[in-house]
């Protein structure tokens, strides 16, 4: 693993705990950025962890040939190379500063990608309406393009102090229970306080944990590739369980090809 290049004067990190997000411009270097996207371009082109159910189309149900926003977790399990990076390296740093030092080893990571025109808007969600409504969770996300991202290419954008909400109500995308991807309940109201964050190419926007955030379509001719690393101190049991009901009634075509790769594996 290198060793880190960069870390966070005391304005930046009073700043991420006051608003929520920071946007660094650069986390990696290009020659980094350059070995990324090789990487990336050939998960997603071979639609790796597609039969684990680990790649899947967030804004759709599986059905379409052309996704309009394919997935990837965990990407570092088909691409080993990734665990050896960088960014990472510099990413765990700066998580280190922000979250102290209860905060676990063990990272999680994801790629979401934009293709150029068709790429959908990634609704205002919070990343929690996703995960387990019995714990409470501290960390913090850092969104990595390998492309300069813009607002018209799908740059993320926050609400700031959002971070200091509980998790609110949410629904599927197009209330379709097919679909894994989430929205926050009445999301118009969100945004005109946006703060949009574009990024170059190697820089990173960072966000906390409850975070309201969004990304428009990918409406340019270019592609919108990102790379998430999140870390968190361990989650916390709460006294009373958010009632997450939107996670009850899922029925997406990935969990199906997760369920049914796990049993051949038992077999
Ligand atoms: O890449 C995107 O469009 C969304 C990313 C996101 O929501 C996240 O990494 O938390």
């Amino acid at each position: 693993m290198p060793e880190p290049t960069i870390s966070l004067s005391r304005e930046q990190i009073h700043s991420f705990h006051e608003d929520g997000f920071l946007v660094l411009n650069a986390i990696t270097t290009q020659e980094e950025v350059e070995q990324l996207r090789e990487i990336y371009d050939r998960l997603f082109f071979e639609r790796t962890g597609w039969d684990q159910g680990s790649q899947f189309d967030l804004a759709g149900t599986d059905e379409d040939d052309q996704p309009r926003l394919p997935q990837l977790l965990g990407p570092s399990r088909f691409a080993p190379e990734l665990k050896d990076t960088l960014y990472l390296a510099n990413a765990r740093a700066i998580a280190l500063q922000l979250l102290g030092s209860d905060m676990l080893d063990r990272n999680g990571e994801h790629m979401i990608y934009k293709p150029p025109r068709i790429g959908a808007a990634t609704p205002w969600h919070q990343d929690q309406a996703y995960h387990n409504p019995e714990l409470a969770y501290k960390g913090v996300n850092f969104w990595m393009p390998l492309d300069d991202a813009t607002v018209e290419s799908g740059c993320l954008q926050f609400i700031p102090g959002s971070h200091k909400l509980d998790v609110l109500p949410h629904h599927s995308i197009n209330r379709d229970p097919r679909i894994h991807g989430l929205e926050v309940d009445n999301p118009e109201q969100y945004a005109e306080r946006a703060v949009p964050c574009p990024v170059a190419a190697g820089g990173a926007s960072l966000h906390a944990c409850y975070m309201l955030h969004y990304a428009e379509p990918n409406h340019t001719d270019v592609p919108r590739r990102a790379y998430t690393l999140t870390f968190r101190t361990p989650p916390q049991n709460r006294d009373k369980p958010v009632d997450a009901y939107w996670q009850k009634n899922k029925q997406t075509a990935r969990q199906t090809r997760a369920d049914a790769y796990q049993t051949r594996g038992s077999m």
